[in-house]
């Protein structure tokens, strides 16, 4: 059973990095490097961890890495992946590392889909992991296909009318050996879930809600209390798929079999700077109303009903 305490003590993600207070992805790094340890290669492609890394020789980050084009994150990998077989190959390295691959939802959604799909398909063994903040940050915030409907980003001012992709289906329907969300709110979980995925062999997906306090307009401190609420109205699910089966874990596990209730999304909303505009809109119920209708078909696609009590 992983507790805190058991966590190593280790960090492989030092002080200074230049995020932003309350960033959600480098607090993700810091437990994913915990969970995967020192021998990890880290691949990032253009995003906020292009920058809040800091610059050489001050990075944050005190594991080999390679910052990659937006675009590459799935041919990086497979390239590097290939690469260290090569090495093993001709008795030059003993221990094969893992390689880790991190990208945003921008460079995994959109402009990282097709290299993505490649090194799926091609059963690349590493571990991408997409920090899913809901749009292009760094350079802005500018909508991505992860933006819910409603909300705020430069390009999106009166609120985006699209629905967001189910990413973490198409890679799925890839029939990769592992598929996972998770929340910085149940840092545990992801913990586990990201040492489960160096033990499996083959190309897993794991997705993190990543609530960015500067483009979602809340302030920093509540970073935590947004991820957790995300859960709780059912906007976000925390789930494994493995072995052609889909499982609910943690706080989501306990409101699918009725033991949590459901919160309702509007509260997670209302938090969020990004959604103030749209809610006092006259769109603004309808607007609340797709948002829950989106929680109901997401629930329905995974677990193939929605239960009577949410
Ligand atoms: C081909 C290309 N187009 C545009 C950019 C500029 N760019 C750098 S990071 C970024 C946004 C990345 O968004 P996301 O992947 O969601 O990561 P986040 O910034 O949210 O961390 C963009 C558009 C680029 N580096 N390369
Ligand atoms: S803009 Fe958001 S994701 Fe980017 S460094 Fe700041 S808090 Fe992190
Ligand atoms: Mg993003």
């Amino acid at each position: 059973m992983v507790s805190f305490k058991s966590l190593p003590e280790e960090e492989l993600f030092l002080a200074g990095s230049t995020a932003c207070q309350g960033c959600p992805a480098s607090l993700a790094l810091r437990i994913a490097f915990k969970a995967l340890g020192s021998n990890t290669i880290l691949l990032v492609v253009a995003s906020c961890t292009s920058v809040l890394q800091g610059s050489y020789p001050h990075s944050a980050i005190n594991l080999p890495l390679m910052n990659a084009a937006f675009a590459t994150g799935g041919a990086t990998a497979s390239g590097v992946v290939a690469g260290i077989k090569a090495l093993v190959k001709r008795g030059e390295l003993e221990e094969e590392p893992t390689v880790l691959m991190w990208a945003g939802d921008g460079g995994t959604y959109d402009i990282g889909i097709q290299a993505l799909s490649g090194a799926a398909e091609r059963e690349t063994d590493f571990i991408y992991v997409c920090y899913n903040n809901e749009m292009y940050s760094n350079t802005g915030t500018q909508r991505s296909g992860a933006t819910p409907i409603g909300a705020w980003t430069t390009t999106t001012p009166g609120g985006k009318v699209q629905h967001r992709k189910d990413i973490a289906q198409i890679m799925i329907a890839h029939r990769i050996p592992y598929v996972a969300t998770a929340s910085l709110a149940y840092p545990l979980d992801f913990y586990q879930k990201m040492l489960k995925a160096r033990e499996i062999r083959g190309t897993k997906y794991i997705e993190l809600l990543a609530p960015c306090p500067p483009g979602w307009k809340f302030p920093s401190s509540k970073m935590i209390e947004v991820s957790r609420m995300a859960v709780q109205c059912g906007m976000w699910l925390l789930y494994e798929h493995e072995d052609g089966e889909n499982r609910f874990t943690g706080a989501t596990k306990r409101m699918i079999e009725g033991k949590v209730k459901k919160k309702p999304v509007v509260d997670y909303l209302e938090v969020q700077g990004r959604f103030k505009q749209v809610l006092a809109s006259p769109e603004g119920k309808e607007a609340e109303r797709m948002l829950e209708e989106d929680v109901s078909e997401s629930i329905r696609r995974l677990h193939g009903w929605v239960p009577e009590y949410i």
